[in-house]
């Protein structure tokens, strides 16, 4: 069977970047993105694109009709900080995207799902050091509260009606392309931003915040690799932990001052403080690893050394087009 891909959320920081990938591997007319509203210009000129709310379940089966797709990566979703504003919409954006997509799996109308799960399902409950796939889960955001609902209807869908899903725990990921928008762990891209265009940043989460983090490159890695692996090797259903590195703004801002000497940092903590101070600072991925061969690239360094290169170059971009 011939693979025919559709991204749902398709413009969001990691749904630009996984689109990429995945036309990449598979060929352009073979991944079809799909969003509320159009991405950035590399993901508009790169493939066929469809207007989709993720609400819409008519919608989206139609779209995969049109297609003849098997095989969705649903990535919309609203993150913790904004989820905390709007507590309804991102119970009903989060929660019914999710079960629009599992129905229209379990119609047979999907072949295999992938679903974006995170850290949030963790509260404050839940030991904090090296955090066990299975432990205390007790979120106390309203994001958390649905990606906690979200693994266990992903789980019952597979146990009950064969649904081939498949989903990974992302912890903050970062990365230049694309922004993300609303999340707690994104002062871990701000940063690199601002020590670039102010050399300096003022952070939103205290200096010894320690939360689990991600290069994109290798959160991308870790979604086709989980999509790729043969069905019998996913022994989890609801959700597998992920992690690479962990580390606080004054780590991060140490890191930076090896590239920029003159970086400085301050702290002055919002509401995101306490949400970062519910989640884990770091992460038991024993399970990924053994299952499917999940293993990360970047470290620190590494990361710091790309973001900070590829942002000025872009910078640099936009700045002669003026
Ligand atoms: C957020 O900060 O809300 C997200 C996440 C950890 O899922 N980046």
């Amino acid at each position: 069977m011939d693979k025919s891909i559709l991204i749902i959320g398709a413009c969001g920081q990691i749904g630009t970047e996984l689109t990429l990938k995945l036309r990449k591997n598979y060929g352009k007319n073979a991944v079809i993105a799909s969003d509320i509203s159009e991405g950035n210009e590399e993901l508009m000129e790169s493939g066929p694109f469809e207007f989709i709310n993720a609400l819409d379940y008519k919608q989206i089966s139609s779209i995969i009709d049109k297609y003849a797709i098997n095989e969705v990566y649903l990535m919309a979703a609203m993150l913790s900080a904004t989820g905390e504003k709007f507590p309804a919409k991102a119970w009903e954006l989060n929660m019914n995207s999710l079960l629009n997509v599992l129905n229209l799996a379990k119609e047979g109308k999907i072949k295999k799902l992938f679903w974006p799960s995170s850290i949030a399902v963790f509260g404050p409950t839940t030991p904090k050091e090296n955090t066990p796939q299975k432990t205390v889960m007790e979120p106390t955001t309203v994001y958390g509260i649905s990606k906690l609902a979200g693994e266990r209807w992903c789980e019952y869908y597979f146990n009950k009606y064969g649904v081939d899903v498949r989903s990974i725990r992302y912890p903050g990921i970062i990365s230049w392309k694309t922004s993300p928008g609303g999340g707690t762990t994104d002062y871990a891209i701000e940063i690199y931003h601002k020590a670039l265009t102010d050399g300096n940043y003022d952070s939103f989460l205290g200096k010894n915040t320690k939360l689990p983090m991600m290069y994109m490159d290798d959160a991308i890695n870790a979604t086709l690799k989980i999509m790729e692996a043969p069905a019998e090797n996913i022994k989890i259903r609801s959700s597998y932990n992920l992690a690479a590195i962990s580390f606080t703004p004054e780590e991060i801002a140490e890191e930076i001052k090896n590239f920029i000497p003159k970086f400085a940092i301050s702290y002055h903590s919002d509401f995101r403080q306490s949400i970062a101070d519910s989640w884990p600072s770091s992460i038991d991925d024993s399970e990924a690893r053994k299952d499917w061969g999940w293993q990360h690239q970047f470290d620190l360094e590494k990361i710091s050394e790309s973001m900070l290169r590829n942002l000025q170059v872009k910078f640099d971009e936009i700045k002669t087009q003026k």
